[in-house]
């Protein structure tokens, strides 16, 4: 088959591995790019340094082309931005914020720009401001998430614009995959899925956390604080529950609290395995999940069961195949 989004980014199938703070590193990234699906490394709220190093092993990994997602509340996103001109990175992906300010010299070096967007209107913003194509993601993904469902978000998304609209939030095998481009989507970008690749370097606790997970097993925290993250429950998440009600019977709620509960809960989660306090961000679609896999696998099986999924259907529809 023949992808718009394949041709764009020049890989041979169109599945965006979602940046993930500290799990997309070099070595998922590369895996990725590798089996032919588009690397992603987060660089969430790492250091110029940090990120220079990554960007370095993944160029010595792979030559096949892999993007670097900038994460816009970072205290570090003016460095970010420099490097990833410096380093010559051919695709760069925003989350987390509108990247605006930064466009125009991401379009001057011919940089490809590919912002996710929570709603209609900043899409439309997004494709005004130049960027090459979008990720719609709904609020069924893990991490910072905005407030739309994919399912009423990408359709609309897909009419509002004319650039391909990447659908992501909830994906996470090739039905998953069908039903998006059903809804007009060019490609998908999947996350948690690829939390579980062997080649993934999250501590094989939170693997194991997100494989137990259920259907009901995540949770949203910090919606007072305005950026809301979902997460796999836990006595964190619980601890955040508790903050959150204690903090809104105050007139004045101390949202640096909730910056303190938070801080290092990540890398606890990520490094440590630390799957009672730590962070585990991961999507609805956990529940869906239940084996470890190399990051070929993944895209083989998900891009067989796509294939299946579309015979299926235009069989059923009463169409030729
Ligand atoms: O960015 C994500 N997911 C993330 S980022 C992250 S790291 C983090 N750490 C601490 C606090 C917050 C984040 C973990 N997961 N997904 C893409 C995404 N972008 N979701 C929502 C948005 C978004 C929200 C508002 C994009 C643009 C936006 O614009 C607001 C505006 O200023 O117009």
């Amino acid at each position: 088959m023949d992808f718009e989004i394949c041709r764009l980014f020049n890989i041979k199938y169109p599945i965006i591995q979602g940046a993930m703070a500290r799990v997309s590193e070099s070595s998922l990234a590369s895996a990725v790019s590798e089996a032919g699906g588009l690397g992603v490394l987060a660089s969430g709220i790492d250091s110029y340094g940090q990120v220079k190093s990554e960007i370095q092993k993944i160029k010595g990994a792979t030559n096949k082309p892999f993007a670097v997602n900038i994460m816009l509340l970072s205290p570090h996103v003016e460095d970010i931005v420099r490097l990833v001109c410096e380093e010559s990175v051919k695709i760069v992906f925003t989350g987390a914020g509108n990247p605006i300010k930064y466009m125009p010299i991401f379009k001057s070096l011919g940089i490809k720009v590919v912002p996710v967007v929570p709603s209609v209107a900043l899409a439309k913003a997004m494709e005004r401001a130049g960027a090459d194509a979008i990720v719609a993601e709904g609020m069924e993904a893990g991490g910072h998430i905005g407030k739309l469902t994919t399912m009423a978000l990408l359709p609309q998304a897909v009419d509002a614009v004319g650039i391909p609209v990447i659908g992501a939030g909830g994906v996470g095998d090739g039905r998953g995959m069908a039903a998006c481009f059903m809804l007009g989507a060019k490609g998908v970008q999947i996350g948690t899925r690829f939390l579980l690749a062997d080649e993934c370097i999250a501590h094989d606790n939170y693997k194991g956390a997100v494989i137990k997970a259920k259907d009901i097993d995540t949770t949203i925290t910090g919606q007072i604080t305005g950026h809301p993250i979902r997460v796999l429950r836990n006595k964190l998440s619980k601890a955040f529950e508790d903050l959150e009600k204690e903090e809104l019977r105050k007139p004045e709620p101390d949202l640096r609290r909730f910056d303190e509960l938070g801080a290092g809960a990540l890398k606890a989660a990520v490094i440590d395995g630390d799957i009672k306090n730590g962070s585990l961000m991961a999507g609805q679609i956990s529940g869906l999940l239940s084996k470890r896999e190399t990051c070929s696998q993944i895209i083989n099986n998900i891009m067989c069961e796509f294939d299946s999924c579309l015979k299926k259907y235009s069989t059923q529809a009463g169409n030729k195949p």
